[in-house]
């Protein structure tokens, strides 16, 4: 049995897509009213599925409550090994399915492996495959990764229906050389430590694509000294099956801007490749949107997603005006 969660969208920071369009000071009513029309049927429509998975203490929990506008996903080491089980979290038009821990025992990693498969074989009311992404957290400061290869190469991605959107997410950068060469202050790693962590990424995705022949997504961050959480963010929005899913991920997203400012220069393109989309998104430029954009736009997704994502972004969505 699934223990399920949920939490509305009360204490927010952030204002709603809608509600970004509707105080917009470059589109005209009709404009408006075709947007947030638009981006309304698209939240309904596109609901997103995202299931975590990994080594016990790897920071799943920490993980969820990091990205999320979620009151409190239980963090800890401790869990009783007889009540393993998936746990279920609802954030409006979000699932998240958070697995147990992987690597206490080979009895109970069999069930886990068998609860994770028979979750990736699901199909939703359209048939279509239930689960949209996979995130696979890593204990960065851990010299096992066996555990992670079996669970990527021989459980996730023989089952994964969409076998693109796997991402593997190594945490704990800030203790990944037993704290040595973590700037506290600026909560960022030194060079050393970035050379080791980007070593592994390497290691990581060479290994699963000579097992499984994937270019898997592969990067680093820290959940509690919030580093790259941003970067980890762009990672799961730019590998989405489907595009219009960006929008019911950026709806839940933790409103407490500290999470978000703090990541490294690499973030920002991918800030500009997930805007691009969102732009196509919210204007109904993609294929198979909800409407066609018959409207000349001088809308800046800019201004949306830098409001969206606190404009932590800053001039860089002056790319798309
Ligand atoms: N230093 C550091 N500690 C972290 C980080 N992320 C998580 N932790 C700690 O690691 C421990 C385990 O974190 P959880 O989020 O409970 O890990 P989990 O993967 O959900 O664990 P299980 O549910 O037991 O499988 C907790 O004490 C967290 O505070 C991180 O980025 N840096
Ligand atoms: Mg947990």
């Amino acid at each position: 049995m699934n223990t399920s969660y949920s939490n509305t969208r009360n204490s927010n920071k952030f204002a709603s897509i809608a509600e970004i369009i509707e105080s917009s000071s470059e589109l005209d009513a009709s404009a408006k009213e075709q947007y947030i029309r638009n981006v309304e049927k698209i939240l309904t429509d596109n609901k997103v599925n995202i299931m975590l998975a990994g080594a016990t203490g790897a920071g799943k929990s920490s993980t969820i409550n990091a990205l999320f506008n979620i009151q409190q996903a239980k963090v800890g080491y401790g869990t009783d090994p007889e009540t393993y089980e998936i746990q279920k979290f609802t954030l409006n038009n979000i699932t998240l399915w958070d697995t147990p821990g992987f690597g206490d025992s080979p009895d109970q990693d069999r069930k886990t492996a068998v609860m994770i498969r028979n979750l990736l074989r699901r199909s939703n009311d359209a048939g279509k495959p239930l689960i949209d992404l996979v995130l696979v957290v890593v204990d960065g400061s851990s010299r096992d990764m066996m555990s992670t290869f079996e669970l990527v190469t021989k459980v996730i991605e023989p089952n994964a229906r969409y076998r693109d959107s796997i991402v593997i997410g190594i945490n704990q950068t800030d203790v990944a050389m037993k704290g040595r060469h973590w700037d506290r202050e600026k909560r960022k790693p030194e060079t050393q430590l970035v050379e080791f962590m980007n070593e592994k990424v390497r290691s990581v995705k060479e290994r699963i694509s000579s097992s499984c022949g994937i270019d898997a997504n592969v990067m680093y961050y820290s959940a509690t000294e919030k580093y790259n959480v941003l970067k980890l963010l762009c990672f799961i929005l730019d590998n989405l099956p489907e595009e219009e899913k960006i929008l019911n991920v950026v709806e839940q997203m933790n409103p407490e801007m500290e999470i978000w400012e703090n990541h490294d220069d690499e973030t920002e393109d991918m800030m500009s490749t997930v805007a691009g989309k969102i732009k196509g998104v919210v204007t109904g430029a993609v294929k198979g949107a909800a409407i066609g954009s018959k409207i000349a736009t001088k809308f800046g997704v800019p201004p949306v997603i830098g409001t969206i994502l606190g404009g932590i972004a800053g001039g860089l969505f002056g790319l798309f005006s």
